[in-house]
């Protein structure tokens, strides 16, 4: 037998030693293939689905704390410490490869097969045990759109690993005459090995995941407790987003509404002031604009208030003002365009539902913009500036879009996603939105988005800014698990975009979905 192929035991330390290394190393190009495919395919990564997970821990007075602090989102910090995370993962897992090929005294030769079948087994334990902890479901099947993609992309992030790692760790381990020989062989019986890997994956694709798919039908539990919206959604019930640690709690009395900037007669007004001016009541939905597909940072309320203009012209705007900049009691800044500004459904918000703002919601005085996303729906107004140049506000210093105009919307209420369902049919319901276009049309599809049906009942706006409430009482073709998508066409006739976006600059885009099954009624 060739010398060169013996093998080699070696002491314990440098097990550990060669491991860290080739481990580390070998990590280091998982992620890079990693990062390479989550480009190429846009399916989100392990990673980056663990950091979600990991970030809805982070409390988030933290996550405010570290926005505040280093004006940095909390979540690309928690995604820079996983991939740390991950090599150090990776380096133990590569003495634990060292360790096992050393105590099994494995032949060179099969080395090629251990590598890629380290790197699958881990790919399996993430799959099965990972995967779904971090909710992204047995293999990704939740991982929005794109589960068997997103297992495919992570299958070969886990083999490059385990080749990288036996590659390097041949080398290593293996010392003396004849090692550059052992790496072609390595790498030859690696390419077979390659090849085996892609029927492989061929074959996990169209046997595994469907037979995976039936056993893992247990994961459906009852109907839960989904509700559909209200078209009003009650003011302690209306979602909640600052930016503060600790929001401010405005003394109504020592309030006052500075209007200043480029005007001819500056002015300010107290609170009885603003209420005694001609105000106007109307119902305007309000989305966060870091509302996920599907999310409910979204809800809909009737302001009272003052129209913006009324107040901006009994100062006299001078000329050249390009845009109006509003100020907040938590230095809070933002901007509209003096068009914008002389719109009569812009308003300075003092009562939500009949109430005086609650605090979380901006008292005394709030901005209401209809038709853009949250950030220009300033709370706790403090001063109104018109201005020459075009102002960049709070969050638009950090990456987000000027002109957050609302994308179209549709949301599933009920039922509960992945509700165990026994009934012939089941009422499905949400809502929808647009903003300033409206809603025209919601459709639903039951096979992937290839046909799509309008939804039986659509309620009429409240008005011309508001969400609508969509339901359809839908029955499933045959028993089993079904995923429905939503989708809805807005006032211009245009159909809201499949194409999945993350929120970050502009707000998200893409289908809602959820996935039900239709059990049998047990004997
Ligand atoms: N002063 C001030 N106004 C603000 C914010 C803020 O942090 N400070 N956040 C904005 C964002 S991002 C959103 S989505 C809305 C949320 O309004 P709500 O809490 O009443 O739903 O307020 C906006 N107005
Ligand atoms: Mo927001």
């Amino acid at each position: 037998m060739n010398e060169s192929r013996r093998h080699v035991v070696r002491p314990r330390d440098q097990i550990v030693k060669h491991g860290l290394i080739a481990g580390l190393k070998a990590a280091a190009a998982m992620i890079l293939v990693m990062i390479a495919l989550r480009f190429l395919f846009g399916v989100p990564s392990l990673t980056e689905i663990a950091a979600d997970w990991f970030s809805a821990f982070l409390p988030g007075r933290a996550v405010d704390f570290l926005l505040e602090t280093l004006s940095f989102s909390a979540k690309p910090l928690m995604f820079v410490g996983l991939l740390i995370l991950q090599i150090m993962i990776g380096s133990l897992s590569g003495v634990a490869y060292i360790g096992l090929v050393q105590l099994r005294e494995l032949e060179n030769l099969g080395r090629g097969l251990w590598a890629v079948a380290f790197g699958v087994g881990l790919w399996l334990i993430a799959m099965t045990a990972a995967v779904p902890v971090f909710g992204g479901g047995y293999f990704g099947a939740d991982v929005g759109r794109g589960g068997t993609t997103f297992a495919m992309v992570a299958l070969i992030s886990f083999t490059t690993y385990g080749a990288v790692l036996g590659y390097l760790s041949h080398s290593e381990v293996v010392d003396g005459s004849g090692y550059v020989e052992e790496r072609r062989v390595f790498l030859s019986k690696m390419a077979s090995w390659g090849l085996f890997g892609v029927l492989a994956l061929l074959g996990v694709n169209f046997v595994v995941r469907p037979i995976f798919s039936r056993l893992v039908s247990g994961r459906f539990s009852g109907a839960g407790m989904a509700i559909l919206s209200t078209e009003i959604t009650p003011n302690e019930d209306f979602y909640v987003i600052s930016k503060n640690i600790i929001d401010p709690s405005v003394n109504a009395n020592e309030w006052r509404l500075e209007i200043g900037g480029l005007v001819e007669k500056p002015y300010s007004l107290n609170l009885d002031e603003l209420r005694a001016m001609p105000s106007v009541e109307q119902f305007v939905t309000l989305e966060c604009i870091s509302n996920p597909v599907g999310g409910d940072l979204i809800s809909n309320a009737k302001w009272r208030g003052v129209p913006l203009w009324d107040i901006l012209e009994k100062a006299v705007v001078q000329p050249g003002v390009v845009d109006i900049l509003f100020r907040a009691h938590d230095d809070y800044t933002e901007s509209i365009s003096l068009e914008k500004s002389m719109l009569e459904q812009v308003i300075v918000a003092y009562e939500m539902n009949g109430q005086p703002l609650p605090d979380e919601h901006g008292f005394p005085a709030r901005l209401i913009v209809p038709g853009f996303f949250g950030i220009k729906q300033v709370k706790w107004m403090t001063a109104i500036e018109p201005v020459s140049i075009d102002y960049l506000g709070f969050w638009e210093r950090r990456g987000w879009t000027d002109k957050p105009y609302v994308k179209t919307f549709s949301r599933f209420d009920i039922p509960w996603h992945r509700s165990k369902l026994f009934d012939d049919s089941v009422l499905v319901g949400g809502v929808a939105f647009a903003g300033k276009r409206g809603i025209r049309d919601v459709e639903i599809s039951d096979d992937g988005g290839e046909g799509w049906v309008s939804v039986d009942y659509i309620s009429e706006p409240l008005s011309a800014y508001t969400w609508v409430i969509w339901t359809m009482e839908y029955t499933p073709a045959k028993r089993g698990p079904v995923t429905l998508r939503v989708r809805a066409t807005d006032g211009d006739g245009d159909v809201q975009t499949a194409e999945f976006r993350d929120t970050i600059p502009d707000g998200a885009s893409g289908h809602d979905d959820i996935t039900v099954l239709f059990e049998d009624i047990p004997a």
